[in-house]
């Protein structure tokens, strides 16, 4: 054995699959790409191999991983692991029990075994750390690489259940990868958002295979990842700044406001009917641009036009595919996306389709009602009637820590509204780091600031109010300046946005009138920018 299995790399653990490769490379020639330019662990996985060819392939590659100092590893094949040498098997499922495996390789080998189910991760719990060494997480997004794929895609949130069941059950000798459609536009966003609650453990790495192996330059496809991997910080937005964490004062906000008079941003709006014309109102108070495209083909034009900025609400569903570009578009030309999740968990439909959003992207800020938030975190699922925020729901307590769950969960930062806004700051810079996660910061070492302004129950009478938040919030982070701070935007819109609604209720006559006001205020304090003056504030909690 020349692995200590403490000492094995698991950051860039690279699968075969002899199935997929492009004319005029090999299986080795693939491998060997990999090993050169910073994969870090093999595993021969061939489904149609026969026998005799397997062991011959097995050799060679075991002689390239000597090389380059990479263990290897054997899918399945139980008999070929031992006959080669090679330093691990892994096994699914469906495949060999992991008991039978580890009396049959014995104790140096290394036993992988995929798992995407909690029940399992207690399994592996129960039989000690001398049985199963790592476990593949997945699958994490769809892929036509698993032939008569069993498994629904999981997303960041299933993996995350998975890492906390690990630590719930103390298995700290098990390492981690996520395998299952990664490639260099998700995994960054794969290795930041996967922590423990706890913050005790991220993924110790990814695992993957069409990403090389189908690659026509494997070498450079390895280099990308490795730069990814190795790179370790999420780019919210240019270099908008997330994670710090002090009150914003005065100056910071008149800041805000002015770098958003200078660089009037495009908010692209994805959102419902009733709040497009609104919306677009709203924004156009805020000096900002609106447009209301649900346009799959020009979101990777809209997304590189100077301070683009997505505001994505669910409330009624553009095609899911169009939506889905546009959250792939803006988090790779690290564009800011603002999502409000209309009506989260007051329907199964809503909550699926959601879900399916919050996985398949990474949001600056995610704005809900006490309902919504309270769904999302997970505290209190299906409670909701309507789309409308629930006002008996108003434990102050309650709603400051689903805002902090939220903003954890999804390395975002949180707004929960209501008489009191609730605001937190998960995003910890956008820093991630293999292994170690946020270095045991959990969920409790997150501060929440409340923003008040007494109650506005006239909000409630005009539509699309919460929604035209999320149009505010979304000019506003849009609006900075490279530098500027995502945080200080956030809190500043939601300070603007309730100074301007108490403001238009004390001199409106009714909610029609009110809706006009809002208006009105919204482009008179923006103008002005004189934040002394507003009447909301903002307190830590
Ligand atoms: N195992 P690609 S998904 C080999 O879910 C494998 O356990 C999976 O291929 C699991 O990187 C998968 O091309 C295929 O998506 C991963
Ligand atoms: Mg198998």
């Amino acid at each position: 054995m020349v692995f200590a299995k403490e000492d094995v790399d698991y950051s860039l653990y690279l699968v075969t699959d002899s199935g997929m490769l492009p004319e005029g490379t090999t299986l080795c020639s693939q491998v060997e790409a990999g090993l050169q330019n910073g994969v870090t662990l093999v595993q021969i996985r061939e489904k149609e191999t026969d026998t005799k060819l397997f062991i011959e392939e097995a050799l060679e590659v075991k002689e390239l991983c000597s090389k380059y100092n990479v263990p290897l590893i054997i899918n399945d094949r139980i008999d070929v692991a031992m006959a080669i040498k090679a330093d691990g098997v892994h096994v699914g499922q469906d495949d060999m029990p992991i008991p039978m495996v580890r009396d049959l390789v014995g104790p140096d080998m290394i036993i992988g075994w995929s798992v995407g189910k909690v029940s399992e991760v207690e399994q592996l719990a129960k039989w000690g750390p001398h049985l199963v060494d790592y476990i593949g997480i997945g699958t994490l997004f769809p892929t036509q690489t698993k032939k008569n794929a069993k498994k629904v895609p999981m997303g960041p949130q299933g993996a995350i259940e998975i890492l906390d069941a690990l630590e719930a059950s103390n298995a700290t000798w098990c390492r981690t990868v996520g395998i299952g459609g990664l490639h260099p536009d998700n995994i960054q966003r794969v290795l930041y958002q996967c922590t423990s609650t706890n913050g005790n453990r991220s993924l110790d790495g990814i695992s993957l295979v069409s990403d090389i192996m189908a690659s026509t330059d494997a070498a450079g496809s390895t280099r990308i990842l490795r730069a990814l991997i190795d790179n370790d910080i999420f780019k919210f937005g240019n270099d908008l700044k997330v994670g710090n964490n002090a009150t914003p004062d005065v100056n910071a906000i008149h800041s805000v406001i002015e770098q958003v008079s200078q660089n009037r941003p495009l908010v692209q709006h994805v959102t419902n009917k009733v709040h497009q014309n609104f919306g677009a109102n709203v924004t156009l108070a805020l000096g900002s641009s609106p447009i209301m495209s649900e346009i799959e083909s020009e979101v990777g034009e809209l997304c590189r036009i100077p301070n683009a900025t997505l505001l994505l609400n669910t409330g009624s569903v553009a095609p899911i595919e169009m939506v889905k570009s546009a959250v792939h578009a803006y988090n790779e030309a690290q564009r800011p996306i603002v999502f409000d999740p209309v009506g989260y968990s007051a329907t199964t439909t809503r909550k699926s389709l959601n879900d399916s959003l919050l996985s398949y992207g990474q949001f600056s800020c995610i704005k809900g009602n006490s309902s919504e938030i309270l769904g999302l975190s997970g505290l209190n699922s299906g409670s909701m009637r309507g789309v409308d925020a629930d006002t008996s729901l108003n434990d102050a307590s309650l709603l400051a820590q689903a805002t902090k769950i939220v903003a954890f969960k999804f390395k975002t930062i949180a707004v929960c509204t209501g008489e009191v806004d609730y605001i937190c700051d998960g995003t910890f810079g956008g820093a991630f780091q293999i292994s170690k996660a946020t270095d045991g910061a959990s969920v409790d070492s997150l501060i929440v600031y409340t923003v008040q302004n007494g109650n506005i129950p006239i909000m409630g009478d005009i539509t699309a109010s919460g929604c035209s938040l999320g149009s505010t919030i979304a000019s506003l982070i849009g609006g900075l300046s490279p530098e500027g701070s995502v945080f200080d935007a956030v809190v500043s819109a939601v300070l603007l946005y309730k100074s301007a609604g108490k403001n238009a209720s004390l001199s409106c006559e009714g909610s029609g009138s009110f809706n006009v006001q809002l208006i009105d205020n919204l482009y008179q304090l923006f103008h002005e920018n004189e934040p002394s003056k507003w009447s909301a504030t903002v307190q830590k909690l």
